[in-house]
């Protein structure tokens, strides 16, 4: 059984894969994808068939053509509910902005995962190498990132996608509320979006990241330094980013008060709004 594999054949979450003519499910291993690759590009088919995992009689080429086409396919259920989501978080966005001149969301960020990554967490999950499970166990395949200014907002904006009638939230982990030892700080939700499809409609799921600007300028650093050292990282930078994301989180704690603040002074003196406070400003 290779690492992770697809199943020729599959290309719905409904449909099962296609047997071979022993009746066994005919698997290709992914690493084929990139071995084959290389044996295609080195015109050097023969001495690579085997490690391709290629059977005698096999055209690489074909099997690549193939494996290519289901991945994509996979893919793009993806692309979709990422489109989906996107466009989601974009109304609430425009509609704030029209109805407000101000929005809670600072920014978005969409991603969808390469093959490198999830062959990655396919090996280190040691998921089964179907893409049922592939489906049913990797839930970042499609990915989505909010932004806020102020640490309410995230709740808001998570508020607003999971009462929309057509999202299902599969899992919620509020890493706000109770920050990861290392200071990490960010609501994560996984919600499953419908795409309806020529001839079927499917559910996908989408993870979606809500933090604070402070939280996502943390998490990229941190991000980069951690993978600058492979994981590995010394343990005097790890206790200086421990203590950053402390700070950070006063700084937050900080805007937030001071936006409350600034909001009930407004209501207690509306004439006070003349000048400085104007409706639509962000510290209404
Ligand atoms: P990438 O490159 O963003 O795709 P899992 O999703 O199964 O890996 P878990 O614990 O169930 O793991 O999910 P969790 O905790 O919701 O975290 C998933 C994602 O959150 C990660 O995806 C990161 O994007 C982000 N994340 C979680 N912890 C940290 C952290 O300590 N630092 C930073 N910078 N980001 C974090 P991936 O797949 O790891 O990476």
């Amino acid at each position: 059984m290779p690492e992770w594999g697809i199943y020729r054949g599959v290309s719905s979450y409904e449909a099962q894969p296609e047997k071979s003519a022993a009746g066994a499910p005919e698997v290709v291993d992914p690493t084929a994808v990139l071995k084959a690759e290389a044996a295609v590009k080195a015109d050097a088919v023969e001495p690579l068939r085997s490690l391709a995992g290629v059977a005698p009689g096999e055209d690489p080429r074909d099997v690549l053509r193939d494996v290519r086409a289901h991945l994509a396919t996979f893919m793009m259920e993806y692309k979709f509910a990422l489109d989906e989501v996107e466009t989601k978080t974009n109304i609430l966005r425009e509609e704030f902005e029209l109805a407000n001149d101000y929005s809670p969301i600072e920014h978005v960020k969409s991603r969808l995962k390469s093959l490198e990554s999830l062959a990655e967490k396919v090996a280190r999950m040691n998921v089964p190498s179907d893409l049922a499970s592939i489906r049913e166990e990797i839930r970042d395949i499609a990915g989505i990132r909010v932004t806020t200014a102020f640490v309410e907002d995230t709740y808001l904006i998570a508020d607003m996608l999971t009462r929309q009638r057509d999202l299902t939230v599969l899992a919620r982990k509020d890493y706000i509320a109770e920050p990861k030892e290392n200071g990490y700080q960010s609501l994560h939700l996984v919600v499953s979006v419908p795409v309806f499809l020529s001839d079927r409609t499917v559910e996908v799921p989408v993870e979606v990241q809500i933090r604070t600007i402070a939280m996502d300028f943390w998490a990229s650093v941190e991000h980069q330094i951690y993978y600058k050292y492979a994981g590995q990282v010394p343990p005097h930078l790890n206790l200086t980013l421990t203590e950053v994301a402390r700070i950070a989180a006063a700084l937050d704690m900080e805007m937030g008060a001071l936006r409350s603040e600034v909001q009930s002074l407004a209501q207690e003196a509306p004439q006070v709004r003349g000048e400085t406070f104007r409706p639509d400003d962000p510290l209404r």
